[in-house]
């Protein structure tokens, strides 16, 4: 399996989330990917190569203009506020919930980083762009390579996407990585493609992007929406709108679960995937499921893993994965390569 890595992963380096009327130190950080660029390499396990720069054309098929227009001037328009800004992260603190407008774009900066966000915890930082635009082109990559006839492809990429919506970042999401691959498959000619969440937390952005559309399916297991973040997205009730009625599945899970229940879930949502006449399949993999993440709930353990790439590959799709979470640092690259060498295995 060909893995699609940028470097320029590290430019996004949030220093502090806000959590709890504090600002701690961000869990997402650069060493995550590189725990699994080295366990990659530690197991030989296939080629690793750059990105092609995929323009704006594929990110502006799922984001909105004028969310990327501010995306991409952010970190100057942060630093023109105030020159000691360059030494901090930008963070919202003012968003606009019910009842207030969010069709006029504000002038000020600070209400514009509020309309484009739902969380104080996803810091923009001066590479944010960089690192979000370049994780992108992994994703269009990966997609490309699998639109041509590869059994899979790596998207090895941070920071995260599947939070990120058409219009919004948050939940350490700034562009919606799984959802451009989908639509890219969309456009190289599968009629049908599915996206499979296996993160702990909902693909709230990746739901919602594609809630109303019969051309994508989504199915997501992850922790319980009324304990867990992301809490306002990801109930069972949730299963699409308009001509995507039916083509949602959610499969929330108290904390706790465990492997053997997980999985459960997970062949559920593989025989959705199959009943849905899907031709490619895009894999948010999220590695906070495991037993020792620091801001999770499930209890499942490096071998299971390799379980799991085995499940995945005996649905026989042509399969894109997408690195998201996966707080556990030192575990992290065991775990997702586990993951693909359990699929790599049980490919035909
Ligand atoms: C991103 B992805 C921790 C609070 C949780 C947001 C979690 C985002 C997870 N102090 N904050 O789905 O792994
Ligand atoms: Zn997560």
């Amino acid at each position: 399996m060909i893995t699609v890595y940028n470097h320029q992963h590290a430019l996004h380096q949030g220093q502090f989330e806000m959590f709890r009327g504090q600002l701690v130190p961000c869990f997402e950080v650069p060493a995550r990917a590189d725990y699994v660029l080295q366990e990659l390499q530690a197991r030989s396990f296939g080629e690793i190569q750059a990105p092609q720069d995929c323009g704006l054309e594929p990110i502006q098929r799922i984001h909105s203009g004028r969310y990327l227009d501010f995306l991409a001037s952010a970190w100057s328009e942060w630093v023109a506020l105030d020159p000691a800004n360059a030494a901090r992260d930008a963070l919202p603190s003012v968003w606009p919930v019910r009842s207030f407008r969010s069709d006029v774009l504000p002038a000020n900066f600070s209400a514009r980083m509020g309309l484009f966000s739902y969380d104080a915890g996803t810091p923009l930082t001066s590479g944010t762009w960089t690192a979000a635009y370049a994780g992108a082109s992994c994703a269009v990559t990966a997609a490309q390579l699998v639109g041509a006839g590869a059994r899979s492809a790596f998207a090895l990429t941070r920071p995260p996407g599947h939070h990120a919506g058409a219009d919004f970042f948050g939940g350490y999401c700034f562009l919606n990585n799984a959802a451009i691959a989908a639509q890219s498959l969309r456009d190289a000619g599968a009629q049908k493609v599915a996206v499979l969440d296996i993160d702990y937390h909902h693909g709230n952005g990746t739901q919602s992007i594609f809630y109303e559309r019969a051309d994508v399916f989504f199915a997501s297991l992850h922790g319980d929406p009324h304990t867990e973040y992301p809490f306002y997205l990801g109930y069972a009730d949730e299963t699409g709108a308009g001509p995507g009625l039916g083509h949602n599945l959610n499969l929330p899970l108290p904390r706790g679960t465990d492997f053997a229940r997980w999985r459960d879930a997970l062949q559920l949502a593989l025989r959705r995937i199959a009943q849905s006449g899907a031709q490619a399949l895009v894999v948010s993999l999220g590695l906070d499921t495991f037993e020792g993440d620091p801001i999770s709930g499930f209890t499942l353990r490096s071998e299971d893993y390799l379980r799991v790439g085995a499940d995945l590959a005996a649905a026989g799709l042509p399969t894109v994965f997408v690195f998201e979470g996966g707080y556990a640092v030192e575990e992290v690259g065991v775990n997702a390569v586990n993951v693909l060498a359990g699929f790599a295995q049980h490919s035909a």
